[in-house]
């Protein structure tokens, strides 16, 4: 018997976006029967409440939600939370979702392609009214390496695969990838920059990722490669990439986080001419595929099953 028969509708708790609220109740209400969605600040009896699905849980979370069992993130990466106040208890679920996936592959092609084909710098050109052909690279001359080889990486892998790209790939433990030389742990770092024309960053920010890209590791790469950063603004040493543009060690970069957001009007890389900034849109989970695929872990956690995509507090991703 499922533990919420003959208790009522199961509650479930929802702080992020309004507007977005309004579409995950509309998908509850009409999809998920057994359930009840309260939007943010309406949270009914908070102390009797087992789900909440939250961007930024409330500081009084510990004390004000007493039972709640799961915390769903409403974003793939949790480095927003505060690990440390989240009652050890509660499961804390990231959101991996086809469409937002799918989102990120879009951009990352997109950024990849873009400085691939000297887009960034032909945008300087053309503010300044220059017409001037670069060389045409083949995608088989340049090697793509990927920072992060979990559900964004390996996806970004699969579509990059088809334009023929050398493709490298970096993780914390060791994977076999069709067409991708794969390199593990710190220890094989410098050899897998060593080789890289273009960097992506798709890692989580955690204690051992912060500022990761930084002036060491750019000195690592190959003169004048290509940075693209989907991660998390907290990955890069900004001051390090500015030094690293000016020295032409990185030629151009393609950034959709920073480490402020959003960053001040006259931030040096907003500015940038060889910078292509966006302000974190690479992707974001759409709000109906994302309240589905809470109703399904919630379902699966009723009924005993496992949960999906649990985020493992001692490695903090
Ligand atoms: P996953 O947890 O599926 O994958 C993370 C990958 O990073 C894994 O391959 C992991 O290695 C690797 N990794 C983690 N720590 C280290 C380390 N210290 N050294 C080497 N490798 C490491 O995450 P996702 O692919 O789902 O998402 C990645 C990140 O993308 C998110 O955390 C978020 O920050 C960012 N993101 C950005 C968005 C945007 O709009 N800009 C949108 C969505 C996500 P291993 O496989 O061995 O565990
Ligand atoms: C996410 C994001 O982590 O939108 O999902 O950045």
């Amino acid at each position: 018997m499922s533990r919420s028969e003959g208790l009522g509708r199961i509650g479930v708790v929802y702080k992020s976006d309004p507007v977005r609220g309004g579409v995950w109740k509309r998908i509850f209400e009409t999809e998920a029967p057994e359930m009840a969605l309260r939007v943010w600040p309406d949270v009914g009896d908070a102390a009797e409440t087992r789900y909440l699905v939250a961007w930024l849980p409330p500081d009084d979370l510990a004390s004000r939600f007493r039972k709640l069992e799961v915390l769903f993130s409403t974003g793939a990466g949790i480095d927003q939370l505060d690990l440390a106040a989240i009652p050890e208890r509660v499961r804390i679920v990231r959101m991996i979702d086809q469409d937002l996936t799918s989102s990120m592959v879009e951009y990352a092609c997109f950024g990849v392609l873009a400085l691939h084909r000297d887009v960034p710098l032909y945008l300087k050109d053309q503010s300044e009214g220059r017409w001037a052909p670069r060389q045409v690279r083949r995608a088989a001359d340049r090697a793509v390496g990927i920072m992060g080889l979990g559900v964004l990486g390996t996806a970004l892998a699969d579509a990059l695969r088809p334009f023929g790209f050398k493709l490298r790939g970096w993780s914390q433990s060791r994977k076999a990838i069709e067409g991708m030389r794969t390199y593990a742990g710190p220890g094989e770092l410098q050899e897998f920059l060593s080789g890289t024309d273009i960097l992506v960053c798709l890692l989580p920010l955690t204690k051992s990722t912060r500022g990761i890209l930084c002036a060491e590791l750019f000195a690592a790469l190959p003169d004048g490669a290509r940075l693209l950063n989907v991660g998390r603004g907290g990955h890069l040493v900004e001051a390090d990439l500015l030094a690293a543009l000016d020295s032409g060690k990185v030629d151009c970069a393609v950034l959709d986080v920073l480490e402020e957001e959003p960053p001040p009007a006259d931030h040096s890389l907003l500015r940038h001419p060889r910078v292509i900034v966006t302000p974190h849109v690479a992707s974001v989970a759409h709000p109906e595929p994302a309240a589905r695929r809470v109703i399904e872990q919630i379902r699966r956690h009723e009924a005993g099953q496992a949960l999906l995509d649990v985020v493992d507090r001692k490695r903090g991703y």
